[in-house]
């Protein structure tokens, strides 16, 4: 399994509705790394950017307007596997197909309002950290499970 990092934002509704707590301790306990975190008010150009490749899209224009909205927590975390390992987690796009169980299926109930956004493979992951993050705001550490987390 190749270690590598993956772009996690949870959206306005969630930080409005108190439970970012809870979706970044899902994150902790499975013993993923969390390399960057920031809370942040998202402009348009950022937005429009993130979303680009939904533009022309019925729900591009609601989309940017929710994630303009109010503010949200980004952040990046770093583990094998752990684009898909986190998408898992996630659950599906609309909260009402996710299984009981993701975050998304556990807090969320409108395509709309789905709680969490994470990079859906390699090259999305490396474009949305580059969007996000610069360079020096990444970590670099070693977590003290480690060691007992992997066979
Ligand atoms: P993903 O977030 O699971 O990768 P995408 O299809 O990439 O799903 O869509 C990006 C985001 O756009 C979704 O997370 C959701 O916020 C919004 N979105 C997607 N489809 C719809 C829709 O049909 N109605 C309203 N919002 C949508
Ligand atoms: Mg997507």
């Amino acid at each position: 399994m190749q270690k590598e990092k993956t772009f996690v934002m949870i959206k306005p509704d969630a930080v409005q509705r108190g439970i970012v707590g809870e979706i970044i301790s899902r994150f902790e306990k499975k013993g993923i790394k969390i390399v960057a975190m920031k809370m942040l008010s998202v402009d348009r150009e950022l937005a429009e950017e993130h979303y680009g490749i939904h533009k022309g899209k019925s729900f591009f224009e609601p989309t940017v307007e929710y994630i303009t909205s109010s503010p949200v927590v980004a952040f990046i975390l770093e583990g094998n596997n752990v684009i898909e390992m986190v998408r898992t987690m996630m659950g599906k796009t609309d909260p009402q197909k996710a299984g009981l169980g993701t975050i998304r299926g556990d807090f969320g109930q409108f395509i709309g309002r789905n709680i969490i956004h994470g990079s859906d493979g390699a090259d999305t992951a490396k474009f949305e950290i580059n969007l996000w993050f610069k360079p020096e705001e990444i970590s670099k550490y070693c977590r003290i499970d480690e060691d007992w987390l992997m066979e």
